[in-house]
């Protein structure tokens, strides 16, 4: 039995705003898609972040159905679970697709696909993960951080290395990873397109051969995103690429105090460039001298236009709402705060307000 496991599609990310950088995730969810149906696997496991947030445009779901139903078409069934940024209070958008018989919404409750029982959880926000009791040799798939990525993960490898799943498929991180402990495989896909600038390795997906343990990656075809580093002459380097940069995304890290913003923008859209980028690294540099992505508010806001926060600020500060709507707000768009924690939040932040 083969599988081809992915995850962190976010589709319905309009990426800098641009409609081209929405097409593009949608597409890179229809090339896994089109591989699975090649490779004739037996099942699609998507492990959670289908979507980027919980209100899908038409658009989005119209591609989202249709490369859905060309599964259905090739006899795959596509089986799943629900990450942090679609994770809605009531109906989730999988139980939908699992109505109209296109998906299969995993849950603690093993489902059975030619003998192999799969297990699932959907994200489960800040306040830990319980494992489910599982049959040896299972498959579990959920969304979650892993200690090993990221120090205040919800989930310790070796809870999953003790648990009775053989294979655990995760999403929620962005880069394509694997422990193997014995005949166990705990792994990562990655993100299908770069949802961040950092996320710089070639994007895919997995395909895993649930006998022999064997795991092989495809990549995918993303849009071409040219980075230019920080000892880097920016204006010479856009030169002598100029002809990779047409429709590409620029990343522009800058070190430099020579250079102005706007020179480099103009000159990256003189060559072709989609969008541009530019990460002043000045002051980490100074700090540490990593080339990490490091935010440098002066330099940095006139090319946010991608910004929504920063715009939806802009736009809510003349507009003298309540403390108490203030709070609401802020709990709600704080990626930090699970769907599920944003009632409990909410009462917390508005207890803390005077004249209550
Ligand atoms: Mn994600």
């Amino acid at each position: 039995m083969r599988i081809l496991h992915l995850a962190d599609t976010h589709i319905g990310t309009r990426q800098y705003g641009l409609e081209e950088r929405r097409r593009d995730f949608s597409q890179a969810f229809h090339q896994a898609i089109e591989i699975a149906v090649r490779e004739g696997v037996d099942a699609v496991v998507h492990a959670g972040d289908l979507f980027d947030d919980r209100y899908p445009s038409a658009e989005d779901l119209h591609e989202t159905l249709q490369a859905l139903f060309r599964l259905q078409e090739a006899g795959i069934p596509f089986l799943g679970v629900v990450g942090n940024h679609e994770q809605r209070r009531g109906v989730q958008w999988l139980d939908l697709f699992a109505h109209l018989g296109l998906a299969v919404h995993l849950s603690p409750e093993p489902f059975e696909l030619q003998g192999a029982l799969f297990y699932g959880l959907d994200y489960s926000g800040r306040r830990g993960v319980e494992l489910p009791e599982m049959e040896p040799g299972s498959v579990l798939v959920c969304h979650q951080m892993l200690d090993q990525v990221r120090s205040d993960g919800e989930l310790r490898l070796e809870d999953l290395l003790r648990s009775g799943a053989r294979f655990v498929l995760l999403g929620d991180y962005h880069e394509h990873e694997v422990w193997r402990e014995g005949d166990r495989i705990v792994t990562y896909p990655g993100s299908t397109e770069r949802w961040q600038l950092d996320e710089r390795r070639p994007r895919g997906v997995s395909l895993l051969d649930l006998e022999t343990g064997r795991l092989d990656r495809r990549e995918l075809r993303t849009r071409r995103f040219v980075y230019i580093f920080p000892d880097e002459d920016p204006l010479e380097t856009l030169r002598a690429k100029r002809n990779a940069l047409k429709g590409a995304v620029v990343c522009v890290y800058l070190s430099d105090r020579n250079h102005r913003v706007q020179e480099i923008e103009e000159r990256a859209r003189e060559y072709g460039a989609l969008a541009v980028r530019v990460r002043d690294v000045r002051e980490r540099l100074a700090e540490d001298g990593s080339d990490e992505e490091a935010e440098a508010p002066p330099v940095q806001v006139q090319l946010e236009f991608g910004n929504l926060d920063a715009l939806l600020s802009e736009r809510l500060a003349p507009l003298e709402l309540s403390p108490e709507a203030r709070a609401i707000d802020q709990v709600i768009r704080d990626p930090q705060i699970a769907d599920s924690r944003v009632d409990a939040e909410v009462t917390r932040l508005l207890d803390l307000l005077p004249n209550r």
